[in-house]
């Protein structure tokens, strides 16, 4: 997983630039012995920004951005010359990027749209020159403000996809082979479970050049959360979708039953998800002949809309994309803020030391190009 392209959680100290402090400066020329005081202000230091940018879908071009510190503010000068203002930094970041405090897992702020801009990490403000503490008691102040000083904060930037609708079934439903068809996504299809490692992103074109966005997870088993298969790791991506598309197979000993798990496993992760509206889509329809597809029918949980399909025969796909809009489009069904709980920190230590692994392996390959000069290289 680690060689993915799917990154969705990276880790970043950062810190912004301290201010620029405020100039002491008494004026004095040829003509003028005691000009009184003319320092200026120091200038603020550059800010860490976060930007929403709909042209990232991961967050992998901050794999290796461990560190992110803006410019400094420079200091006042004579004249009252302001010091010039430290350069800010700009994290573009894909919408739907929440942070947290990496220390504490402490919600921080979520981008979720395009331009959106938050700033992340404030730079100190630039200090007062003496000009400002004249008084009329006090006319040549030898004094002036420092600047505030730099703050520094380690954050996890963590992604979760916004998509609309999110596919959920156990490994081999046929979720990525749906998302194949209807969009123009090219996933890994195989006849084994776990085909799927990361989630997918596709585009459905609908009727008139309408669109929405499907995102297939890898499957879910009993027991996922207590860290059974891929674990839960990867609903975080469904949190935000407007709607949940069940997918279980045809020919599965116990639709009900799977059903139940699959519900029961969104529960366990977050009850939130369990308010979700949800279709249920039954899959690989075209292994079945009318007979047993009527026995299927009688067997589906009551309560749900219910579509039967096939992503090879193309049987309930139209009916199904017809569905999906509908109900992505109903006022109920939008998602309008959803609750970031504190990220339990512990959670991502396995991540962590194989980003460790990773950067040990880089250091080894770059100790293989010590003393050999840049001519040679
Ligand atoms: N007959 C038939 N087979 C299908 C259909 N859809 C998928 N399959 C087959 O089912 C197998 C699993 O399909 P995938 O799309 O990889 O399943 P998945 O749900 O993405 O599985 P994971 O990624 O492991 O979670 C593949 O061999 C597909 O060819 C269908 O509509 N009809
Ligand atoms: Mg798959």
């Amino acid at each position: 997983m680690a060689s993915s392209n799917f990154v969705d959680y990276v880790k970043i100290f950062c810190r912004s630039g301290k201010g620029g402090a405020g100039s002491k400066h008494l004026y004095r020329d040829k003509l003028t012995q005691k000009g009184g005081p003319d320092g200026g202000d120091g200038g603020r230091g550059g800010h860490i920004i976060l930007r929403g940018n709909k042209n990232h879908w991961t967050l992998i071009h901050l794999k290796y951005a461990r560190h992110i510190h803006s410019g400094e503010g420079e200091d006042g000068g004579q004249s009252r010359s302001f010091g010039k203002e430290g350069e800010d930094k700009v994290i573009e970041v894909p919408c739907g990027t929440v942070v947290y405090d990496a220390e504490t897992g402490e919600f921080i702020c979520d981008i979720k749209e395009d331009g959106e801009e938050i700033i992340l990490v404030k730079g100190g403000r630039g200090g007062q020159g003496n000009w400002h503490f004249r008084t009329a008691t006090n006319q040549t102040p030898r004094f002036a403000q420092p600047g505030e000083p730099a703050i520094e904060r380690t954050v996890i930037l963590q992604l979760k996809v916004l998509a609309d609708v999110g596919l959920v079934g156990f490994p081999n439903a046929g979720k990525s082979t749906l998302l194949s068809v209807v969009s123009a996504a090219k996933p890994e299809i195989a006849n084994y479970p776990f085909t799927t490692l990361v989630p997918n992103l596709g585009i459905v074109a609908y009727r008139d050049n309408k669109s929405f966005v499907m995102a297939d997870i890898p499957g879910i088993i009993e027991g996922a959360s207590e860290g059974r298969g891929l674990g839960l790791r990867f609903l975080r991506h469904i949190e935000r979708n407007s709607i949940l598309l069940f997918m279980i197979p045809a020919d599965s000993d116990d639709i009900l039953h799977e059903f139940e798990i699959l519900l029961n496993e969104l529960k366990q992760y977050n009850p939130e998800l369990v308010d979700k509206q949800r279709i249920l889509a039954i899959t690989k329809c075209d292994m079945l002949d009318e007979e047993l597809l009527a026995d299927v029918k009688k067997q589906v949980p009551p309560n749900i809309q219910t579509v039967f399909i096939s992503s090879l025969s193309g049987m309930g796909i139209v009916e199904l994309k017809d569905l999906i809009w509908t109900e992505i489009n109903k006022e109920s069904n939008k998602v309008i803020e959803i609750k970031h709980r504190p990220m339990e920190i512990t959670y991502h230590e396995e991540e962590e030391i194989e980003e460790e692994i990773e950067e040990e392996e880089e250091e080894d390959d770059l100790s293989k190009y010590k003393g050999i000069g840049w001519d040679e290289l």
